[in-house]
């Protein structure tokens, strides 16, 4: 006890530099702090945590890294509806709003406008106690939301501690913004989606309102979501108390630590507002992140209060959107893909033409039942849209410009690669090739095998992979472990030096570790963040194929339909073959590294480990194994040079001594966490 008040200052000045360095770096973009100091300095903070964990304060930077996830989420009210926004489409309805309001407050003549980006992604409510963050909400109907705060917790850029200096402290404050995914992480998730077979999200928006609905805020966090907030509210209190204008609320905000977008403006007339969207209708696509219009404000609180709301909208706002573009077009041929799921997939190509700033000449027409409804036929003249970075899509067909001799398109019956026949299971909206040996669906496994995320082996691409396919030199993907020289010397253009060094290449992957062969075997719904999840939980490739359904969908993160396919690959005699061959070959089948990405564990290396009692889920050799993987020694007694005891159920005399010598302690679930690169 005596010894809790240092460490409480410490804590605190912890918690305070990092918070200070963290807010440099995400929310005004320019970094005060090494990262290795800063590494270092959470390493200190999250041992003292460890060690008092009553010192653990819910805005301390170490809760940003996710929790186990929960089952569902509760729904909560908000204590003053998230309106939305009227939309406008062109200068023509912002005049029309303007003389709207401007009907309803007769008197009023020159007034202020605030034209604000608006970002496309997904509204939260953010509350404060005492300027800490205590809840984060997302929009839900407007007036009941769902409670996602231990998501919110891992947004950076989210302060979870207001900065009240100079400012008079706000003891319940609630504030707004739009949480987004920058556009570069958007086409990031998308790419490890289609490698996994998963269904794409269709824009940014999508997105960031999937990820915050994530149950496994450990998955949020490695989403890099970010936040521009918008408006703040003192719930019971007259806004104007604390500014007396938006322009006011946005400087408060992010006074307060908030990122505020910076390009807003201040406009004396509509003409400025106007000038404003026309100058970001161009300019918007250079942003790292979606906008999809601008909000117009009027500036004065006071007129905002005069003006009140309708049903739905504020009055004293608008939506001034930018459509997104649209361009007619001919669809010269409807293509079959089929992806190495066996997926067939249909393709619409089409004449070219420009849209938000690119040619767009094909777009996916997802499967039949969207072809149905659309009545798509080759020859068709249709209505092609793209919004910024979104994936193409054909919107609808223009019926009155269809030639006379069209037929409705249909699946084919067969495989267009192989000609053997394909499957719709019922209650499916995708048709498959199940021909295990189908040189499409081997192709496709082959370049999943060897792409960046999975295996990793240089040179080994979409044209080689036909290569060895076609030539019958590769049937499977433990193939390319037996190809020699002199075989890849046979093919087309190929060096002896381009030999060697592919030969050397696919050798080295050997060592790749087993989550990213886990996440190779190009599983349904294993993308690389569930195969590393699985193989935390199971260290080897004989624990995984020993596991039962409901073992695996304990695992958090993993759900029913991710277990159900795991379980179901590692039970066909042809995956069970393949695997034999894998290890005949020397893969890693088993964790050689930690349970995470990348190299040793620096929280790890050189630190000593102490067993005790009975873990929870862990048998004793798989957390030694664990830790020794992320670089800690296990030793069998504690003593001064220890730094960690692991302390399970029915500890006995090591935890005293552990005590008496004050070495922190972890439940299996710290070190878990601790295993856990953010
Ligand atoms: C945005 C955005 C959304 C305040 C009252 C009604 C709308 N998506 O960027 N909403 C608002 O304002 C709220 N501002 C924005 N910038």
């Amino acid at each position: 006890m005596i010894q809790i008040q240092p460490q409480a200052k410490r804590t605190e000045e912890l918690r305070q530099l990092l918070q200070q360095a963290s807010y440099a770096y995400y929310v005004l973009d320019a970094p005060t702090m090494e990262d290795a100091v800063y590494d270092q300095l959470y390493r200190e903070l999250q041992q003292l945590e460890t060690q008092y964990p009553e010192l653990v304060t819910p805005d301390s930077p170490t809760q940003r890294v996710g929790e186990r996830p929960t089952t569902h989420f509760t729904s909560v009210r908000h204590n003053i509806p998230l309106y939305s926004l009227e939309n406008a489409f062109n200068i023509d309805e912002l005049q029309a709003w303007d003389q709207r309001w401007r009907r309803q407050l007769p008197t009023t003549d020159s007034v202020e406008y605030v034209s604000e980006l608006k970002i496309d992604g997904s509204a939260l409510a953010l509350t404060y106690q005492d300027g800490v963050l205590v809840r984060g909400a997302t929009r839900g109907d407007g007036v009941t939301g769902e409670e996602i705060t231990q998501n919110v917790r891992t947004i950076r850029s989210i302060p979870l501690r207001l900065n009240f200096d100079g400012i008079e402290p706000i003891e319940r404050v609630e504030v707004r913004g739009e949480a987004f995914l920058p556009l570069e992480v958007f086409k990031q998730i998308n790419e490890e989606r289609q490698k996994a077979g998963e269904q794409l999200f269709a824009n940014p928006r999508n997105a960031a309102a999937g990820t915050l609905r994530q149950l496994d805020s450990r998955i949020v966090a490695r989403r890099r979501l970010d936040f521009f907030a918008y408006t703040l509210h003192i719930p019971g209190m007259d806004d104007a108390s604390i500014a007396n204008t938006q322009w006011e609320a946005l400087e408060l905000l992010q006074k307060m630590g908030f990122r505020v977008n910076p390009n807003h403006k201040l406009c004396l007339s509509l003409s400025e507002v106007a000038e404003y969207y026309q100058y970001w209708d161009t300019e918007r696509l250079n942003l790292p992140y979606m906008t999809d219009g601008v909000v117009v404000k009027l500036n004065s609180f006071k007129l905002q209060e005069q003006l009140g709301f309708t049903q739905k909208f504020p009055r004293w706002a608008v939506a001034l959107k930018y459509p997104a573009e649209e361009a007619p077009t001919r669809v010269e041929n409807i293509a079959v893909n089929v992806g190495r799921t066996g997926a067939l997939t249909p393709l619409a190509e089409m004449r070219p033409v420009q849209l938000a700033g690119t040619t767009v000449s094909r777009a996916t027409l997802h499967n039949s039942d969207r072809i149905a409804q659309l009545d798509i036929r080759i020859g068709d003249t249709v209505i092609v849209r793209k919004a910024g970075e979104i994936i193409p899509e054909v919107v609808r067909v223009i019926k009155e410009l269809r030639p006379a001799d069209t037929e409705p398109f249909v699946m084919p019956s067969h495989c267009p690669v192989c000609g053997q026949p394909v499957v719709r299971e019922s209650g499916e909206a995708v048709t498959r090739c199940v021909n295990a040996s189908c040189a499409a669906i081997l192709k496709g496994s082959i370049e999943h095998w060897v792409s960046r995320d999975a295996l990793d082996i240089k040179g080994v691409g979409e044209k080689l992979v036909h290569q060895l396919v076609d030539k019958g030199l590769v049937h499977s993907v433990a193939d390319l472990y037996d190809l020699t020289e002199a075989q890849l010397l046979s093919l087309e253009r190929m060096g002896q030096k381009s030999a060697q060094k592919l030969v050397e290449a696919i050798a080295q992957s050997k060592n790749q570790p087993w989550y990213r062969v886990l996440y190779g075997l190009g599983i349904r719904h294993v993308g690389s963040v569930n195969a590393q999840l699985i193989t935390e939980k199971y260290p080897t490739v004989e624990k995984l194929e020993a596991a039962k359904q409901s073992d695996i969908e304990g695992i958090y993160g993993i759900g029913a339909e991710i277990a159900q396919s795991v379980y179901q690959w590692f039970h066909i005699d042809a995956n069970q073959a393949l695997i034999e061959r894998l290890k005949t070959a020397d893969l890693q089948l088993v964790s050689e590294e930690t349970t995470n990405v990348g190299d040793s564990n620096p929280k790890f290396a050189g630190k000593t480990f102490v067993i005790t009692g009975t873990l929870p889920t862990l048998k004793r050799d798989e957390a030694k194994t664990l830790v020794q993987k992320a670089g800690g020694k296990i030793t069998d007694s504690v003593s001064k040079k220890t730094d960690y005891l692991v302390v399970g159920e029915d500890a006995g005399s090591k935890l005293e001594k552990a005590q008496a010598l004050g070495i922190s302690q972890l439940t299996e679930s710290q070190l878990l966490k601790l295993l856990e690169y953010e």
